[in-house]
């Protein structure tokens, strides 16, 4: 059973929602640049997105209706702190307080992620996480944010993906800056990347200690191909290795430094990459570590492994395995086994910070959406997290990814994983079947699965 005060929730991100891109002094990220030199699907841009930023009241109602006691969204830098590092700006901090104070007013528990890829242009010009100062910059925004939100807000998450920011901002360059850099630079933002986080959470304790602080990497979970104990491991030890093919992509070189104080020594890919790691990052690794509160994770499919003759081996998935509109596998025990091999190496409460699926959703002819993959997909998705909760792994929460259609990054508005479609031109919200499906969940504390 998931508990009484469980947190049923959604995610957003400030980016792929706010809009009001160069309104009330907001200076620009990384994505606005690589947005207006055409880089996302079909020159589309956040500069409108959801306007969310005009529109926050009636899509916190929205929330009201859907009975989410959680909400978890990102804050923009750029508009607390136009060059990243600098002024302060009070429009963007006042834009905060009304959405924060909105959700309260209407009983929502806010959770507020610090970064979510909207990285300062102005900081990247400067050499952005490849900068020893980088972490310096983001210790002094988080500050900024504990001070000005930590009276209400309780909860609060550092950095978003960091597999993703890095390896496909840097690595791949298939999202903003959309840079292809070395493996030594890819090593030494990733150490600064973690520092940032630490310090952050140094910052928390020190500002607001009443306030509890998570991380919200992600992953694609390994299933074991049976329930064979062999099979297990295999999966297990897979899902803790680093694939050299694209090796950004990995739980635990982003995660043990974090919440084992240690980098993946054991792996081959640390004995190739490791000496890439700055002169005395062991020092760094004790702010890194700072214990942490909860342990959020994204996870959205996965892969099956079983034992091999040389270690763990994949196996493909099914031929009759569903894809989503992104291409994704529908893999619903990811839900059980993530959590549960998650738990079992980290020991920390989890969040599920996003989870969800990008369908072919369109407005029918009686005016709804009836996304019935979308339900199917949840559903199946809760009974595996419903399993592991009924034995015995600690999970504090499920925030669906998205609460509306959104500016899918590189892939523009081509692709929707919201609960509530949203008409690009006339904004128009329309809540899905889905909506009203995970409404009534909700309301049943988890019993309607
Ligand atoms: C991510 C990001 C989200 C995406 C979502 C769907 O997890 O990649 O956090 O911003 O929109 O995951 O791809």
């Amino acid at each position: 059973m998931f508990k009484k005060d469980f947190m049923w929730g959604t995610a957003t991100a400030s980016y792929q929602i706010e809009g009001a891109a160069r309104e009330d002094g907001r200076g620009p990220s990384v994505w606005d640049v690589f947005c207006a030199e055409g880089n996302a699907y079909g020159g589309h841009t956040g500069d409108v997105a959801c306007d969310h930023y005009h529109r926050f009241a009636e899509d916190v109602a929205l929330m009201k209706e859907l009975g989410i006691n959680t909400y978890r969204f990102s804050l923009s830098w750029t508009r607390i702190i136009p060059d990243g590092d600098g002024k302060i700006n009070p429009k963007g901090i006042e834009f905060y307080n009304r959405l924060i104070n909105e959700l309260i007013n209407n009983g929502i528990t806010p959770i507020i992620t610090l970064f979510h890829w909207d990285y300062p242009y102005e900081l990247e010009k400067k050499g952005g996480w490849r900068n020893r100062q980088s972490s310096d910059w983001f210790a002094y925004y988080a500050e900024t944010v504990f001070r000005s939100f930590s009276d209400r807000v309780k909860y609060f998450v550092t950095l978003n993906e960091p597999q993703c920011f890095i390896g496909q901002g840097y690595a791949q360059g298939i999202h903003a800056p959309g840079l292809k850099c070395s493996d030594r630079d890819i090593v030494i933002m990733s150490h600064n990347v973690m520092l940032a986080h630490g310090k952050a959470v140094k910052a928390l304790r020190e500002i607001a200690p009443n306030c509890k602080i998570g991380y919200a990497p992600t992953c694609s979970a390994a299933i074991p191909a049976t329930d064979e104990p062999e099979d297990i491991e295999a999966a297990r030890a897979s899902f803790f290795d680093i694939d050299m093919n694209n090796w950004t992509w990995n739980v635990s070189w982003w995660s043990d430094p974090i919440m084992l104080g240690r980098y993946p020594e054991e792996t081959d890919a640390f004995k190739k990459l490791g000496k890439y790691l700055p002169e005395g990052y062991e020092e760094d690794l004790k702010t890194i570590s700072l214990p942490i509160d909860f342990y959020c994770q994204n996870i959205y499919n996965g892969a099956r492994f079983s034992a091999g003759e040389k270690g763990p081996r994949w196996v493909p998935n099914s031929i009759n395995m569903p894809l989503t509109n992104c291409n994704w596998p529908v893999v619903p025990e990811s839900l059980y086994w993530g959590p549960k091999f998650l738990y079992e190496r980290y020991g920390k409460p989890i969040i599920i910070s996003e989870n969800g699926m990008a369908g072919y959703d369109a407005i029918s002819l009686d005016g709804a959406v009836h996304d019935m993959d979308r339900i199917d997909f949840i559903h199946k998705y809760l009974r595996c997290l419903k399993k592991a909760v009924d034995e015995g792994i600690e999970i504090d929460g499920y925030m669906y990814w998205s609460l509306m259609d959104n500016f899918e990054w590189s892939k523009g508005y081509s692709v929707r994983f919201g609960l509530i479609h949203i008409d690009y031109i006339t904004q128009k919200r329309t809540p899905k079947d889905s909506f009203y499906w995970y409404r009534d969940v909700i309301k049943s504390g988890g019993e309607a699965l």
